[in-house]
């Protein structure tokens, strides 16, 4: 029996070498090397280059080197090193020469892979570099990846919670793996995106999994020894029940001090296990977990006792502030799920210790497709932030459909929240908020392509490059992944599949949002299915707070100050003049923030039913451009650009993204023609 779309859970040695085939490493193997300096990031370069004839550094066509190891600049035949920023990078090229400087050996190992890039990029573009000294520094000083990832099988969410690609690559039959090469694969692929922390188990920490932070330490310090050795610091998600459900105390109560206590002994242990531990992620007082409200303490005391025991050994605390009431009563219309974050936190601001990071969902809701940015972001300029991304699919396309997300996270990056600030300033620090982080969700599993759909690769890629420089454009971002991922085509071959992916990627993730869930409304997704597929009314009497409340005469959520929520009166100006109104409400929000009906006329001159009815036709018809785009590559299937296997899960693929997008289209169609009864002026067949 065939599996179905969307189950990779056999896994495959070796993976797919994703963005870093031996092809995009081989041409710096060709010329004179020299690596200069110690430490294990700098073996890894060696090891990149092992087959490459070497050379001392004043004969090295290309020198990759710690500064600190270079006598002086004129045995590089360089008048003077480049001041490079401590995690930053330099990479000289003078002399038809090449040397590539960091101050570290991490720093000198990212400098390496942001050549490897370069060559790539510059084989899509065109473009031939000039002489002279480019320096990069990370944007955000914290660029991390959160692992949903339980060391046991659950019995409803499987081993990686809102995975799409197999099971864990940390943990197999209830325990560490015993063979880590693939976690080791997997760190070498984050270094050369810049990636440098990784938190490893599920924020939801069932029983099994809290027992990482005591019992099984010397397994996790296994873990932190295939990331060190490319730079990434190693974090784990504790459950504030710990006190009690591992320590045996009678409360967790964060002001008690023998809870402080338990939390000071824990951090110690685990810092003598992983002595460059990062520190803990937590998701508390959410979705069942505990938290400090169930002692009458604020988010900021229970951040605090545990921001406390981390600090003497440096470490961290990232606190989520996914804070809502799950138990929604959806008769209920006083309460809005959106505002709960900023209504928990933002009160909250100045109070939390200087090691600590409120981690922040990207919009007010969960990870959907359209949202409007969260508030809390503009309103904690006291307190370090983080905002999360879903590089993991949940809600678009479950690593099923090509949904590009670098088109989304760019947009929220560069969103001037206050009118001034981007989002991205305000989490990688300015002259109010402390720097903070970037952080994803991860989409990687034992998959044999690592992420279900080869193109969601293209995914963990961006999130990396935009954490380390919000300020690149995604089809720049898409042009490096293409030219390291096909290094191996010929060079026509390569101008195709660049074309063709272009084609289908650019503009997926507005073509996803067109055919499922309109205008920002959200959350019509099946509840059977775990969020994937239609499933229009499927959360609207629910706990969840997630309604969009159609009925006969309009659909949409009124989070107007004067007659709805009051959601949009937390945005400074201009958003919340914006947001307020119906006139100048941007469309793709307006069912967000309004309730209007299915007539209204939006600003590109359409009715709100028109446009519901149109734009999954649309979507649906781009399908065809989608699929053609692959198809075009049909004669390079088998040779080494586009090997079988790759083509036989694409077309799996593409083909369930159809029937898939078909479901959406005709469910969501039908059902606001059944509830308004308004005709479709297309004359689009309804079911
Ligand atoms: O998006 C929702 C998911 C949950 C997840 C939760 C969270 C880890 O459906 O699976 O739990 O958000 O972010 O905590």
């Amino acid at each position: 029996m065939s599996p179905d779309p969307g189950d990779f859970s056999t896994p495959a040695t070796p993976p797919h070498p994703a963005w870093l085939p031996d092809a995009a490493v081989a041409p710096f193997r060709l010329d004179t090397v020299c690596v200069l300096g110690a430490g294990a990031a700098l073996d890894a370069v060696r090891d990149e280059l092992t087959d490459a004839p070497s050379a001392d550094a004043a004969e090295a066509r290309l020198v990759i080197a710690r500064t600190d190891a270079v006598a002086a600049p004129s045995a590089l035949g360089l008048p003077a090193l480049p001041d490079i920023p401590d995690d930053g990078h330099a990479i000289v090229r003078a002399a038809g020469r090449v040397a590539v400087l960091g101050a570290t050996d991490v720093a000198a190992l990212r400098g390496f892979y942001a050549l490897v890039r370069e060559h790539a990029a510059d084989r899509a573009t065109g473009r031939v570099r000039p002489e002279g000294t480019v320096i990069s520094a990370p944007s955000a000083p914290l660029r991390m990846l959160d692992h949903w990832d339980n060391v046991e099988v659950h019995p409803w969410m499987g081993q990686v919670e809102r995975g799409y690609a197999g099971g864990s690559i940390f943990y197999a039959e209830g325990r560490v793996r015993s063979d880590l090469s693939r976690v080791r694969a997997y760190a070498r692929l984050l270094a050369s995106i810049g990636v440098d922390a990784v938190c490893v188990n599920n924020v939801n920490v069932h029983a099994r999994e809290a027992r990482l932070l005591t019992d099984d330490l010397g397994e996790v310090a296994r873990i932190a020894a295939q990331f060190r050795a490319y730079g990434i610091r190693t974090f784990l998600s504790v459950s504030f029940g710990s006190p009690m459900t591992l320590g045996g105390l009678a409360t967790g109560d964060p002001l008690d001090p023998a809870v402080a206590d338990w939390w000071v002994d824990a951090a110690a242990g685990v810092y003598a296990a992983v002595p460059d531990f990062g520190g803990f992620l937590v998701k508390a007082d959410s979705e069942g977990q505990p938290g400090p409200f169930a002692y009458g303490r604020t988010h900021a005391d229970g951040a605090n006792v545990l921001a406390a025991a981390l600090r003497p050994h440096g470490g961290i605390v990232l606190w989520r502030a996914f804070v809502y009431d799950h138990e929604q009563d959806w008769r209920d219309r006083s309460t809005d799920r959106a505002r709960a974050a900023y209504d928990h936190f933002v009160p909250l601001d100045g109070q939390f210790a200087d090691n600590v990071i409120v981690q922040v969902k990207h919009g007010p809701i969960d990870f959907q497709v359209r949202e409007p940015l969260s508030p809390v972001l503009a309103a904690m300029p006291r307190t370090r932030l983080a905002i999360e991304l879903q590089v993991t699919q949940e809600y678009t396309g479950q690593q099923r459909h090509v949904c590009y997300l670098a088109s989304a996270w760019s947009e929220y990056l560069g969103f001037r929240l206050d009118g001034e600030r981007t989002v991205a300033e305000i989490v990688t620090g300015d002259e109010q908020n402390s720097p903070g982080a970037v952080v994803g969700v991860s989409n990687v599993g034992t998959d044999r392509f690592w992420t279900g759909h080869p193109l969601a690769q293209a995914n963990l890629y961006a999130f990396g490059r935009l954490a380390w420089d919000p300020t690149l454009t995604p089809t720049a971002v898409l042009d490096e992944w293409i030219g390291l991922t096909f290094a191996a085509a010929s060079d026509d071959a390569f101008r195709r599949i660049r074309v063709a992916l272009h084609a289908m990627m650019d503009g997926s993730w507005l073509r996803y949002e067109s055919y499922t869930a309109p205008l920002g409304v959200g959350f019509m997704v099946s509840a059977e299915q775990r969020h994937y597929g239609p499933g229009v009314d499927a959360y609207e009497y629910s706990k969840w707070g997630t309604y969009h409340f159609a009925d006969r005469d309009g659909v949409g959520v009124d989070r107007s100050v004067a007659t709805g929520t009051g959601y949009a009166g937390q945005y400074p100006s201009p958003w919340r003049e914006r947001y307020e109104s119906v006139d100048t409400c941007p469309d793709e929000l307006l069912l967000f923030f309004h309730h209007v009906p299915y007539g209204h006329v939006l600003h590109a001159g359409k009715t709100v039913i028109q446009h519901i009815y149109d734009s999954r036709h649309d979507a649906v018809e781009e399908l065809d451009a989608v699929e053609a785009a692959w198809e075009s590559l049909a004669d390079l299937v088998g040779t080494a650009a586009v090997p079988a296997a790759l083509d036989a899960r694409m077309r799996e693929l593409l083909c369930e993204q159809r029937r898939s997008a078909i479901e959406w289209r005709d469910q969501v169609r039908s059902y606001f023609f059944r509830k308004s009864g308004v005709p479709d002026l297309a004359g689009h067949t309804i079911y």
